[in-house]
């Protein structure tokens, strides 16, 4: 730890903080994010063990990079590299830049060509967002960051019993918000779309508050789905509740735009 001085806060999570440091010998400047377990004796939260191993098999311009580990006895600290901005900053600090279509272009191909590394690997994502994707200023580089929610595909998952954070509601798929059990590559491109809506439109695409009011919002501008448009739909429980709801939207306060 003495390697480096923490210049600056750049974020924080669930499991700890995020700083802008130096390196003292190479003067390279590094994020250093940092895993706080909760009770000593608790050990490393499993998420953070998945995480480094993702990172550490991954190799590819669009992936931010994992350059070390330093294992502190209370502290763990992820050693990346440092990247100016994230996109949801980079979208209001530099809007004028980032609304231009050819930055857009770039910034989705980027996204893209770092996606499809990952499914390439096996690996989805399951939590992209603009906080999620970090933006070197100058260059126009974009690179997927925060792999604490990334799962290998075909190993069955539980979607409800995690606590998932509001924020990334804005970009879930309708599949994982239904609570389908079945689900792969997909519900990442579902939020790479609506990232991509949000840089042309410059606001959320679909920003429900809750689970609920999010499906309602989807359904209202896709259509409802059914057996035809989407097989097996009509079995997954979350959707009967909906059905329910058939022609009560207005009580949901809905803004269609
Ligand atoms: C910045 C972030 C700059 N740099 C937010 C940010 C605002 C401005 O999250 C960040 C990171 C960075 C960052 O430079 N390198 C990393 C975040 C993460 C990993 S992670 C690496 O995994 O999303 O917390």
């Amino acid at each position: 730890m003495e390697k480096y001085e923490i210049l600056e806060t750049i974020g924080h999570g669930s499991f700890g903080c995020v700083y802008k440091a130096h390196k003292r010998d190479t003067n390279e400047i590094v994020a250093l994010k940092m895993i706080y377990s909760i009770d000593g004796d608790e050990g490393v939260p499993s998420s953070v063990i998945r995480e480094v191993s993702y990172l550490k098999e991954m190799d590819h311009s669009n992936i931010v990079r994992l350059l070390d580990v330093l294992d502190d006895e209370k502290i763990l600290c992820l050693v990346l590299e440092y990247m100016d901005l994230d996109l949801k900053k980079f979208m209001t600090t530099s809007a004028d830049i980032a609304k231009k279509n050819q930055v857009i272009k770039s910034l989705m191909h980027q996204l893209l060509d770092g996606l499809a590394y990952c499914h390439s690997e096996k690996l989805l994502h399951r939590d992209l967002k603009p906080q999620n994707l970090l933006i070197d200023c100058s260059k126009h580089i974009l690179k997927l960051a925060d792999f604490g929610s990334a799962r290998e595909i075909g190993v069955p998952l539980q979607t409800y019993t995690e606590g998932e954070k509001v924020a990334s509601l804005w970009y879930k798929a309708p599949e994982l918000l239904l609570g389908g059990q079945k689900y792969s590559t997909p519900v990442d491109i579902w939020s790479a779309g609506c990232v991509f809506a949000e840089l042309v439109i410059q606001q959320p695409l679909f920003d429900g508050a809750t689970d609920f009011v999010q499906v309602i919002k989807l359904f209202s501008v896709m259509g409802k789905p059914n057996e035809e448009t989407w097989p097996g739909v009509t079995s997954i429980i979350f959707f009967l509740i909906i059905k329910s709801w058939e022609g009560r939207e207005e009580n949901l306060n809905l803004q269609k735009n």
